[in-house]
């Protein structure tokens, strides 16, 4: 399926996000881009890679993070958002906050990435609907600093699209277009690593919610989970750095899953992955029609979920 987003490239592909950070302290690369000049530099590279879209981010998430103010992201964040939207490219903020949002989209940005789903700031779907921008609603469950202590799931995949589908009825009854949303599984937020993989392993009925069909967006890059996966014998998890393997895995198995967009640090190999994905679904044989018409094919299993207004223009 081919989404076309308000402002946002549309290819017959999964998309791939490279990821600014311009933070000290973010899990992977805090520190790397943390000057204005190293982020556009950095943002460039990443378009020029391959980079569909780059999301730009002035507040880290990192698991036990302390909140910055708004002044502080709006400083880090201003002139990368700026010169990456004057180079020409397709800007992403990655921002929980009505004001800094604000801010980016007056400078030209594309979308809106709000990791809480409209939750922490009252004020975002409102502006985000009046500026009528497309607009990533991720599952949270609260902020970064005591995350885990909320990471209690019986059925991780029917809850987070429970709430997932909940936060996208409020966002559209605030305005928000159905066609301009986005939808994540927040891997990491608040989930552990027994929490990540079947959320990973239903991305189509994450996107599949009350009758609607809607882009999913995945953020698995150098994530925690993956350096657990690849612990050494003695337990001691792979560092991030070295997990770019295990991202690039995930990016081609969630496009061949049918991901909208792939979030990723490091960009070159996503961005074959995303190509080796659609060859493959280009060349596989037509699904058999009883295949389409089972449960799991058609989320019928799940129950139902609260009231969206009918999407439009999905082909
Ligand atoms: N993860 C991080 C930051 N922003 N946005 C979305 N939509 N989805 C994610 O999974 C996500 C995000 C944290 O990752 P980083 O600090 O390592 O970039």
């Amino acid at each position: 399926m081919t989404f076309q987003l308000p402002g946002l490239p549309s290819a017959d592909r999964c998309l791939v996000m490279g990821v600014v950070n311009v933070t000290p302290d973010s899990f992977s690369d805090g520190g790397q881009w943390y000057g204005a000049d190293a982020a556009i530099a950095h943002g460039l590279e990443l378009a020029a890679q391959g980079a569909d879209i780059v999301d730009v981010g002035g507040e880290s998430t990192r698991p036990g993070a302390q909140r910055i103010s708004a002044e502080e992201e709006l400083r880090r964040i201003g002139p990368v958002v700026t010169g990456l939207v004057q180079a020409g490219v397709p800007t992403s903020i990655d921002t929980m906050r009505a004001p800094v949002a604000e801010f980016a989209l007056n400078a030209g940005a594309h979308l809106v990435n709000d990791v809480s789903g409209g939750l922490a700031d009252p004020d975002m779907p409102r502006l985000v609907a009046a500026a009528g921008v497309s607009y990533v609603v991720m599952h949270w469950r609260g902020h970064s600093r005591d995350m885990y202590s909320r990471a209690v799931y019986a059925d991780v995949v029917a809850e987070v699209r429970d709430e997932l589908a909940r936060r996208v009825d409020a966002v559209v009854h605030a305005g928000v277009d159905p066609g301009c949303i986005v939808v994540d599984p927040g891997l990491g937020f608040g989930k552990r690593p027994e929490h990540n993989w079947p959320l990973l392993t239903h991305l189509e009925q994450v996107g599949t919610l009350a009758g609607g069909t809607f882009p999913v967006l995945v953020g698995a890059s150098r994530k925690r989970f993956l350096g657990n996966l690849l612990a050494g014998q003695d337990g001691t998890p792979r560092p991030f750095a070295d997990c770019d393997g295990a991202t690039v895995a995930i990016t081609a198995l969630a496009a061949a899953a049918g991901a909208w967009c792939a979030r990723v640090h490091q960009v070159p190999l996503n961005a074959d992955a995303v190509r080796v994905a659609a060859a493959w679904h280009n060349a596989a044989p037509a699904p058999a029609a009883t295949a389409a018409a089972t449960p799991a094919a058609t989320g019928a299993a799940n129950p139902p979920l609260p009231v969206v207004r009918a999407i439009t223009g999905r082909s």
